[in-house]
């Protein structure tokens, strides 16, 4: 059975979990197109969550997912609501979401934790993982080591069930492509901020657009916290303090609440602008359902 099929949403695309960003209403907006909307519970309080999934609910009976940062330190009592409320889909980062698996399955929610390497992708299918999402570092935000290209195809002999490839995918050849490697589904991020549903600042948005291939760079990796951004005087700096070798405190004082600064203000040069390698091929704003339909469309010509 497709991706699709057994998630019953029209194409077999996920938003990416976008934390601070992918609120209920944009999550309601992705799942009306036709993909999967993924609230992003990164930036959220547990409670917060909880009255975004109410908002999702009440824009969508289509199915949608959260997506639970691994980092937050709320996320025992996110999975716990997520569970009470019977979301379809959890999608997972920045972590290993092994210990929530049993309470997943119990509530009849399907798994797809985001993983950037085949040693967690065998660990979580082997705890009962719906499916894997395996993201390549092209992707915008916190990355792993690996590329798309070399990752998927790795994840995918590794495992017995479907895996969705995400990392650096905004057009329909790179989705023919990850179906080529052996993927069952895309996500994406980056083309969707550069929609008009998109509840970030019309700058973030801008910037998004007139980027170009070479404008994203990864800040972090010296305290293995790697981070890809829109190259800015923010980044700039960041790179100094790491060359400078300054520690992860004085690094994340100095990050602290820059995405919120880019996303709510549209601060493009004290904010953290997270956007993937595809911003390059993002050309205009345009509505969720448009993107998502090029997409499919594109997709669907070359397959
Ligand atoms: O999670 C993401 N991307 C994110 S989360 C986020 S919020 C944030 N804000 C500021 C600083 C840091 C984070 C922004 N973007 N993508 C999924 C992802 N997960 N990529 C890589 C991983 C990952 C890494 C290590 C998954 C598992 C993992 O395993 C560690 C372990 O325990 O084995």
């Amino acid at each position: 059975m497709k991706i699709n099929e057994i998630l019953k949403i029209e194409f077999p695309v996920f938003q990416g979990g976008m934390a601070n960003i992918a609120d209920g209403a944009f999550a309601a907006a992705v799942s009306e197109a036709g993909a999967l909307g993924i609230i992003g519970a990164g930036g959220m309080n547990a409670e917060t969550l909880r009255e975004q999934i109410h908002i999702c609910k009440g824009l969508t009976d289509r199915p949608f997912g959260v997506n639970i940062m691994l980092m937050n330190p709320e996320a025992d009592k996110m999975a716990e609501i997520v569970a009470e409320e019977k979301v379809s889909v959890v999608t997972t980062g920045a972590g290993n979401p092994g210990k929530y698996m049993e309470r997943f399955k119990e509530a009849g929610i399907m798994v797809f934790p985001v993983v950037s390497s085949v040693a967690l992708a065998k660990r979580l299918a082997s705890l009962g993982a719906d499916g894997i999402i395996a993201e390549g570092c092209e992707s915008g935000g916190h990355i792993g080591e690996l590329t798309t290209m070399a990752l998927v195809p790795q994840v995918c002999d590794a495992v017995q069930v479907p895996v969705i490839a995400a990392g650096g995918i905004a057009c329909g050849r790179q989705m023919a492509a990850a179906f080529a490697l052996g993927a069952s589904g895309v996500q994406v991020g980056t083309c969707l901020l550069a929609s008009e549903e998109c509840p970030i600042h019309e700058n973030y948005k801008a910037a998004v657009v007139k980027a170009k291939d070479n404008d994203t760079m990864v800040t972090g990796r010296s305290v293995g916290a790697p981070v890809r951004c829109l190259k800015n005087p923010m980044t700039r700096e960041y790179a100094r303090l790491e060359k400078d070798g300054a520690d992860k405190m004085e690094l994340e004082r100095f990050t602290l609440g820059s995405l919120r600064r880019a996303v709510l203000e549209g601060d493009t040069k004290n904010g953290s602008l997270m956007a993937g390698q595809s911003s390059g091929l993002v050309k205009e704003i345009l509505p969720v359902r448009k993107i998502i339909e090029n997409m499919v469309t594109e997709y669907e010509n070359i397959r």
